[in-house]
This record gives C-alpha cells, structure tokens and sequence, in this order.
C-alpha cells in the first residue's frame, strides 16, 4: 500500500512553494491536502480572501493531490486521527516561532505510531513576494475591510480590538502572533481610541483633537495594515457633523464608529463622576444614530452606541433603557462601560440585555475590570472586547525611564540592553 503523505494549505493564491511542497511531497507516497477554515485560519494567518469553498475547489484542481481534506484546528491531532498519514510535511519556517508549535504537534502525534516530519525549504522568491503583497493590498482596500469586522463577528467566540494611535502601532496589532498551550492567537482588529489618539499628540481627551486630524491616524494606519478598525467617535458631535463623519468613515474602509450618549464638553470615561459630564436625552441620542444610519451607504458600516449610564452612576434601569431605545434607532452593537474593578456589574448587563436581544453585538472595554478573561465575556454574550489604551500605557514608562537615564549617565550605554534593535524594527516595516 502506498503511503500517505498530507500537508496543510492556508492560503487563498496558490504560488511556486506550494507547488514544490507538492512535488516534493508526490515522491513519498499519495499527497493528501488539508484545507485550514476560516476560524482556524484567523487565529494566526491573513483572513481569506475567497470563501473557503473555493479554496476546497482551487487545490482539489491541482495536479498531483490525490484527496482534499477539511482542517478544523490549527493543530493536527483530529486530521491524524482521520487520516493517519506517514508523513507531515510542511515549509521549514515551522522550525521558527511561533510556527514551530505546529511542528513540535505534528512531530509528537506522528512518532506515537512511527511516522515523520518532513521539512522543505521555504520558498520566498519574488513571485511570492508580490503575491503576499497583493493579497495585502487586496484585503487593504475598503471594501474588503470594512465588512471584515462583521464577518469576525461571525466566526470569532469574541473579537478582539486593540488600541492604535500611529503607522507603527498599526503594525504591532497587525502581525503579533503567539502560541500559548498550543493556541495560536493574534488580534482581530483596531481601536482607534480619542484617548490615545489625544495623549499621542499631548493633548487632552476632550474632542479638542479635530476629525481632519483624527483622519490622518486613520490613513496612516490603513496605510500600512489590514485589519478593520473601530473608530472611537466621542460624543459624534452635533448631528449635522455626524453625518459627515459617518460618510467619511465608511469611504476610507472604516468599519464601526462607537458614540457615547454625552452632550456638552465630554470627558473620559474614565474620570467617571470625579468630573462635570452630562449624559444626552434618549431621544436626541436616537436622533443622532437615526441621522447616521440615513447617510450610510452599505449595509457593512456599523453604529454602535457607547451608554455612560454606569460610569455616570445612573443605574442598570437606564442602562437597559438606553439600550432598548438605541438599537431600536437603528444601532448595530451597544457598546457598555464602567469603570468599577469589578465586572459584575458589566457582566450583569449583558445577562439582562441578552435575555431579550440575542442578536445585536455587544461591545465591552475592560481597561478597569481587567480581571475578567475573553472566554467569561464571551459566555455572557459579548461579541467585540476593545483593550482601550494598553500599548500607550506601557510604551510610555518604558520611554520615560529611557529618558531619565540617558540624563543621568551622559550617554546611551546604560540602556542599550533595553532598547530593540534597530535591525528589528527595520524588518517590522514592509518594503514595497
Ligand atoms: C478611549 O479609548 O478613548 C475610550 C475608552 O473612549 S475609555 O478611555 O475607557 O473611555
Ligand atoms: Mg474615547
């Protein structure tokens, strides 16, 4: 009997290493491929260009591949289980993190029974660059981002945003991946925070940052990511400015706007009742989201409407108030917030808010009841988790005491240990 060889494909474009994987895999035995799905491919991969049927469709046609499976996990465990291959063969970049996970997996599931990894090397010609480059740009442009948040919403157990302010940040949420315990993870997509947009250009989170500048960000971030963004709209202004900030939200590719139900000079959350904050009326709240869903013009763009009603201590009644008005007026998600250390009183809304809405997503942003882990949120019905503010928190410590002591030893010496090298960050920036 022949022996079988199997080897897994998480891509949308078939390229030259691809096929050398193929060839060399045709001279070990029957080559059977597994296709990744998409809620495993987006746990550390690009999100797919093509519907998975069609990348069934793409390699059933390749010459050479004698059966098509479907992977379910990142891991191999179910396909060993299925196909009892005598061979895993994959690109030697899985010798690398956090790839080598997969490795160590296959390698592991494989000698239980005799069988063998095989390494290939990786191809990365110029065919392939442009190749990634184009599935890049493809899954860049608005009309690919901008429904990618809903499409996460469907098949992520809960999507996960962090805070960008920057091109480099930008950077860091699009390509971290990790391994833990044999799971792969990476963020979802990007919030586009008032407060770390503010503090990165040393002014206050008071809506005194204007939108021409606020867009800026947004286009340097675009400019060298993919991944959809949420947009932290503030108060959205007077109704007759939020209408021109969802058009031009929704044209650059933007795929949420979350606006909070406060009036007048609006502060941050998190300042909570220590501040003057003045919630809006209900009403004039729904007239502002009814204005936006009016000018919107796809059905992807997303309202979502922030309720301050625990921050400002006003009760759960009004909070669930709110919601049931909102979504009501049309909003896409509800967005709840508290600044209590505890999450009981989150988790207690979303409890009461899911009783009677099964559907509208649910946004939270954990940044004071941080204890609280993605799987309770999502076991409660939260849909999208936003981390607000954390890489600003941290950058700015570290640069600080970098600042501190390059003045207190006259020269750099002293911190280089600390610092990433410049080769490093050199390689995070794509060349075209
Ligand atoms: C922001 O990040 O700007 C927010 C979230 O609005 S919070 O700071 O928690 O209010
Ligand atoms: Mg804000």
């Amino acid at each position: 009997m022949s022996k079988k060889i199997y080897t897994c494909f998480s891509t949308d474009v078939i390229h030259d290493g691809h096929l050398n994987i193929i060839n060399v895999a045709k001279q070990y035995g029957d080559v059977y491929v597994g296709v990744l799905s998409d809620s495993a491919t987006v746990k550390y991969n690009k999100f797919p260009t093509i519907p998975f049927e069609e990348r069934v469709e793409m390699i059933k046609a390749l010459d050479g591949v004698k059966d098509v499976l479907v992977q379910d996990d990142v891991m191999y465990d179910k396909i060993v289980e299925q196909l009892h291959p005598d061979y895993i063969i994959h690109g030697d970049n899985w010798t690398k993190e956090p790839l080598k996970a997969l490795r160590d997996n296959a390698e592991k599931l494989l000698s239980a029974y005799g069988g063998k990894v095989i390494d290939v090397p990786y191809t990365y010609n110029e065919s392939v660059r442009r190749i990634d480059r184009k599935i890049n740009e493809k899954l860049s442009m608005p009309e690919y981002r901008r429904k990618r948040l809903k499409q996460l919403i469907g098949i992520r157990p809960i999507v996960k945003a962090m805070e960008v302010h920057s091109g480099l940040t930008g950077l860091l949420v699009e390509k971290t991946v990790v391994e833990r315990e044999g799971e792969f993870d990476q963020f979802d997509a990007m919030w586009l925070s008032s407060l770390c947009d503010s503090t990165a250009k040393g002014k206050p989170d008071i809506e005194l940052v204007d939108m021409t500048s606020r867009f800026k960000t947004i286009d340097d971030i675009m400019d060298v990511t993919t991944k959809p963004i949420i947009f932290d709209g503030d108060t959205g202004g007077l109704i007759e400015h939020f209408v021109y900030m969802v058009h031009t939200l929704e044209r650059m590719g933007v795929s949420a706007v979350i606006i909070e139900d406060k009036t007048g000079l609006k502060k941050n959350s998190l300042f909570g009742t220590e501040v003057e904050q003045t919630q809006d009326d209900i009403e004039h709240f729904c007239e502002k989201i009814r204005a936006g869903k009016r000018v919107q013009i796809t059905d992807e763009f997303m309202i979502i409407a922030r309720i301050e009603s625990l921050i400002l201590e006003k009760g759960m009644e009004d909070a669930l108030t709110r919601a049931k008005a909102f979504v009501a007026a049309g909003a896409d998600g509800i967005m709840i917030h508290s600044r209590k250390k505890d999450p009981a009183e989150i988790l207690e809304f979303c409890d009461l808010f899911r009783k009677e809405d099964k559907t509208t997503p649910i946004v939270v942003v954990p940044s004071s009841f941080n204890v609280v882990t993605e799987e309770e949120l999502a076991e409660h019905g939260v849909n999208i988790v936003i981390y607000a503010n954390q890489l600003t928190r941290s950058a700015f410590p570290a640069m600080e005491q970098t600042a501190k002591d390059i003045l207190k030893y006259h020269r750099a010496k002293e911190v280089d240990s600390r610092l990433m090298p410049i080769k490093d960050i050199i390689t995070l920036i794509d060349e075209l």
